[in-house]
């Protein structure tokens, strides 16, 4: 896209103008393949129309049933289909998850984010035990956040009514790419997850994951994907995968940071309004390389020493780099009003 066309959908005065939802694969791919500094120049002016840029929100993620999934994503060390070492572990019980999302809030966070190890969600047990999770967490003020697989139209609805905020489902990559990472399910089984979530009014948290082995183009692929879902994600997470013994991508060669950083300022000023969150991976990045996707318009990042299964930076280490650079924790997403 010419650049005058950025330029000029930043500076409608209307926030929903300056939307777009009809970006061509070429028009993507013209804005990641800028130079990097004009890249990341742009995209922060864009992130300071749409968003505070002294403050980054704080989310907690806890895996609330682990390991032994049925799926075969090659980087997932939960999965079934690989020896990775990670202890299996059933859905946990709610007094405990309640426990975690407090300690969590009164350490600053904001967003509380339950991950379970599921091809989908079944009705039953189980399920209500979930739906007890999100009332609780809810009840603490945060805002609440699940992963679990693929959801039907109507367990979408019984998650909103228990006060859901948002539900996490990513694409990954780009369509192409995808049938080589993942061969149990398919991209339009993800797409009609996504459209449930909306359809029950929760708000979608979507991104994918860099380091897998992927091009370029797929990674403009999966920016495209995500740029034309109508309304765009509010929540975007830009994972670098964490590679992990015993997964095919165990070997996979190490994304380059700024690699990261191209992506983020890409989906910036693709998604301008969204909260695009650093996901996983932090551990293998320098605080400067943090701090340049920062730059590049990331205002999210998982804090506390675990995400799911596998390590993340220390607590104190992050208090430092958020001292260091001036930024403070957000009570909420800035959304736009
Ligand atoms: N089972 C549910 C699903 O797949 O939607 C929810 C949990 S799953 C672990 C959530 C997301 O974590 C995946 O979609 C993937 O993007 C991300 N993820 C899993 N393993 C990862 C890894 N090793 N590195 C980076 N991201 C990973
Ligand atoms: C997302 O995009 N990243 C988070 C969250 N959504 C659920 C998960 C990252 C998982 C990293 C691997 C692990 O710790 O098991
Ligand atoms: Fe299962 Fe989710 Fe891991 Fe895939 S990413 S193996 S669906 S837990």
């Amino acid at each position: 896209m010419p650049e005058s066309l950025i330029s000029n959908s930043l500076d409608q005065p209307s926030l929903s103008a300056a939307l777009r939802y009809d970006w061509t694969r070429d028009s993507v791919r013209e804005i990641y393949d800028r130079p990097l500094l004009d890249l990341i120049f742009a995209a922060q002016q864009a992130h300071r129309k749409f968003h505070d840029p002294a403050r980054i929100q704080l989310c907690r993620l806890l895996s609330i049933k682990t390991g032994g999934c049925p799926e075969d994503c090659g980087y997932c060390p939960q999965s079934a289909h690989y020896e990775t070492g990670v202890q299996n572990q059933p859905l946990m019980a709610v007094e405990e998850v309640f426990r975690a999302a407090t300690k969590a809030r009164d350490e600053g966070a904001s967003r509380f984010c339950m991950g379970a190890a599921w091809r989908e969600v079944r009705d039953g047990r189980d399920f209500d035990t979930v739906l007890e999770m999100v009332r609780a967490v809810a009840s603490l003020k945060l805002e609440v956040c699940c992963t679990l697989g693929m959801l039907t139209e109507d367990q979408a609805q019984r998650l909103a009514s228990a006060g859901l905020t948002a539900y996490n489902h990513n694409l990954d990559t780009s369509p192409e790419f995808y049938g080589r990472i993942i061969g149990t399910r398919r991209y339009e089984d993800r797409l009609r997850t996504i459209q449930a979530v909306r359809r029950a009014g929760i708000t979608v948290c979507c991104g994918g994951i860099i380091g897998m082995g992927e091009s370029d183009e797929d990674r403009v692929g999966l920016l495209q994907q995500l740029a034309n879902l109508e309304p765009h994600p509010e929540s975007v997470p830009i994972n670098m995968l964490v590679r992990v013994q015993g997964t095919p991508l165990a070997g996979a060669e190490p994304a380059d940071a700024l690699v990261l950083a191209r992506m983020i300022a890409t989906a910036r000023l693709l998604m301008p309004a969204s909260m695009v969150r650093l996901s996983a991976g932090r551990n293998s990045l320098s605080r400067e390389a943090v701090s340049l996707c920062f730059l590049a318009g990331a205002n999210s990042i998982f804090v506390g020493e675990k995400l799911l299964t596998t390590p993340n930076p220390e607590r104190d280490e992050d208090n430092r780099l958020l001292r260091d650079l001036g930024l403070s924790g957000s009570k909420h997403g800035q959304r736009p009003s």
